[in-house]
């Protein structure tokens, strides 16, 4: 039986759900059991996580795969790997500036201090551009940090846009483009490899259904 951990409920939910339709696999939503729930036409199992918790799961191979945006499993840098992308949940991680401060590039970015929910890429971003800048981990709500006086600079997930426009905030510069995963264990059996064959098969199949 091979195990899929997707997100609980948030912006991933319905797509992986979704997606787990059109590969022709029914799953029972059990309201009783709201923390998994067992496919009725394919050996698997699907567990409903916190998206942060995923690449840990998998990583412990609590969870066989996962579905999972390329953000939170860079941020995590567990020992999983990345199989392929699913074509949703796109948005990208960008350096966030005042409308009225000038952005000349990443050198700009030296002796700020940064808002951010990603420090670890956003650590690598600066290290590999050899900028020096203090990072100041928030939980949520980054965007407000500019407007509370922490921090002249954020990175933050951005996708319309219009978050960023409605705190007086303009993108300066992307460092991560991402989307939903689907991530692996490094140590499955050779019947769980079997199946997740099976699975990316289908999954590849209906992508290039829609395209
Ligand atoms: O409860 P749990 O921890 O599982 O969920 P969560 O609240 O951490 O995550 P959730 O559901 O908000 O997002 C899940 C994943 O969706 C993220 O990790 C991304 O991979 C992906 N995703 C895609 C986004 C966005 N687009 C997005 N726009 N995640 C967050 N946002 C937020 C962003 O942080 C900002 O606050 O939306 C706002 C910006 O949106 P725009 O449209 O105003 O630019
Ligand atoms: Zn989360």
């Amino acid at each position: 039986m091979l195990k899929l951990a997707i997100q609980k409920s948030g912006r991933l939910y319905e797509e992986s759900m979704k997606l787990i339709k059109e590969c022709g696999i029914e799953v029972s939503n059990n309201i009783k059991d709201q923390l998994k729930a067992l496919a009725t036409n394919f050996p698997m199992e699907v567990y409903f996580l916190r998206d942060d918790d995923i690449p840990q799961y998998v990583e412990d191979g609590v969870a066989d795969i996962g579905f999972v945006g390329e953000n939170v499993i860079y941020e995590a840098g567990k020992d999983v790997d990345v199989v392929d992308l699913l074509g949703f949940g796109k948005c990208r991680l960008s350096i966030a500036i005042k409308k009225s401060d000038k952005y000349e590039g990443v050198q700009s970015l030296q002796g700020k201090r940064i808002a951010t929910s990603y420090p670890h890429i956003v650590q690598g971003y600066l290290a590999n551009n050899k900028v020096d800048a203090e990072i100041h981990t928030i939980s949520g709500s980054v965007e407000i940090a500019p407007g509370i006086g922490l921090t002249d600079v954020i990175c933050d997930l951005v996708s319309s846009g219009s978050t960023l426009f409605m705190n007086g905030l303009k993108e300066a510069e992307i460092i991560l483009q991402s989307e939903c995963a689907l991530i692996r264990s490094r140590y499955l059996n050779t019947e769980k490899e079997a199946l997740l064959e099976k699975l990316l098969f289908r999954i590849q199949t209906v992508r290039k259904a829609k395209n």
